[in-house]
């Protein structure tokens, strides 16, 4: 026998995964929102949160509360759209957790277990924010932040970010390597595996940091190889894309999903971060690398790919957009799955032809607003021209 208020909640908790998901009346030729977030802490199966013996949990109180559902990797595999959620528990403890789909944008289910990842190190506290990547070896990779207390300062929230890695054919059996080692940085977020061997290498994408939330003297996102992935070194990093004064990547940046390979180079969707009165600003912004030389930048649009809209600026981290996972479909369309303030994910669309228009045809900033206006102008000056000659034809 169940609790009755237990028919309740997974009467509701049907209705949630079952719910069509359309996209948002808004248009900006590249980004597609969609209506409803794809997981949110409500996704989290009922008996994942419940104690659902009635000798045990005589009111059904929610003994294993889940705080907050985000920042995902994403992949698709055999015809089905697969998450790879961060899952955070009341305990604010991230764990990792795959949903499934045969729809990219609605449907999302997940699985009866969490990801039990081997344990290596007891040190260990938090992990969180995988990126998937399907590589060329055969082998689909995860590299996520791997935290734990820093026990050199006495500061009780001192802690030491490093990138994790596993790996696994089929999101079910995973086997856990080293942990990534950066001979110039201390720390490491966000790093993202390149998809391909560059050079006969492992390449990465990475993230100095000098401390636990600051970059400090790590310039942006940088790219290093190594040759054995199951003890991964490096020992060089060279910056990409840099951190830049007054623009929307000036506190820090970082690698969100594995990059897109086009004839004209590789897309790159990365967050750009900026200091303001009310905290940090998380958003979104892309850019371009060369095809074989993916350390070299090709194209850098001025500002924000997707920054916080409505809804999405509220939450456990307000003013957030983040992403660290995106599938590309077969005909060309591209789901970006992407969190808002640190509490729920949602997907937009777009296609490998508009980001790549956006990449390779949207101006850079000027870096100051002087210049940012002549090059507004320089715009609105041939669009009047056009319209005024639209006019004339009648
Ligand atoms: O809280 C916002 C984000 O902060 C971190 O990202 P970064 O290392 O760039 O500051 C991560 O903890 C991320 O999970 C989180 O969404």
């Amino acid at each position: 026998m169940l609790h009755e208020r237990y028919y309740e909640e997974q009467k509701k908790y049907e209705e949630l995964i079952q719910k069509e998901n359309h996209p948002i009346d808004e248009y900006n030729g590249v980004m597609q929102r969609y209506e409803n977030p794809v997981l949110t802490r409500e996704h989290a199966p009922v008996f994942w949160r419940y104690d659902l013996d009635l000798d045990s949990n005589p009111n059904f109180q929610e003994r294993l509360g889940i705080n907050a559902t985000f920042n995902s990797g994403a992949i698709k595999l055999n015809g089905k759209y697969y998450l790879v959620a961060r899952v955070e528990g009341a305990d604010r403890k991230s764990f990792f957790a795959v949903a499934e789909s045969s729809c990219p944008t609605e449907g999302f289910r997940f699985w009866d277990y969490p990801i039990r990842l081997p344990d290596i190190d007891e040190e260990e506290t938090n992990v969180y924010d995988m990126r998937l990547t399907a590589h060329e070896d055969g082998w689909i990779y995860g590299v996520f932040c791997s935290e734990k207390k820093d026990e050199t300062d006495s500061d009780l929230s001192a802690a030491v970010a490093a990138a994790g890695i596993v790996r696994t054919k089929d999101l079910i059996h995973w086997e856990r390597l080293d942990n990534l080692v950066t001979l110039d940085s201390p720390q490491q977020r966000n790093v993202v595996l390149h998809p391909e061997f560059v050079n006969g290498a492992y390449a990465f994408y990475t993230r100095p940091m000098d401390g636990f939330l600051d970059t400090g003297s790590g310039g942006g996102i940088g790219f290093g190889t190594c040759k054995d992935i199951e003890h991964a070194v490096i020992q060089e990093e060279k910056i990409i894309s840099h951190r830049k004064y007054h623009q929307i990547t000036e506190a820090k940046n970082g690698e969100c999903i594995v990059p897109i390979r086009t004839e004209k180079g590789w897309l790159h969707i990365a967050h750009g971060v900026r200091n303001t009165a009310a905290g940090l600003r998380y958003v979104l912004y892309a850019y371009g690398t060369d095809l074989e030389k993916p350390w070299e930048l090709t194209a850098e649009p001025s500002g924000l790919l997707m920054g916080p809209r409505r809804d999405e600026r509220t939450g456990d981290v307000s003013n957030v957009l983040f992403s660290n996972g995106a599938i590309v479909d077969d005909d060309g369309t591209i789901y970006l799955y992407y969190a808002s303030s640190d509490t729920r994910l949602h997907v937009a669309t777009t296609t490998v032809e508009l980001l790549s228009d956006y990449i390779f045809h949207t101006p850079s900033d000027p870096g100051r607003s002087s210049l940012c206006v002549d090059q507004r102008n320089e715009m609105i000056a041939h669009n009047l021209e056009i319209l005024e000659a639209e006019a004339k034809r009648g």
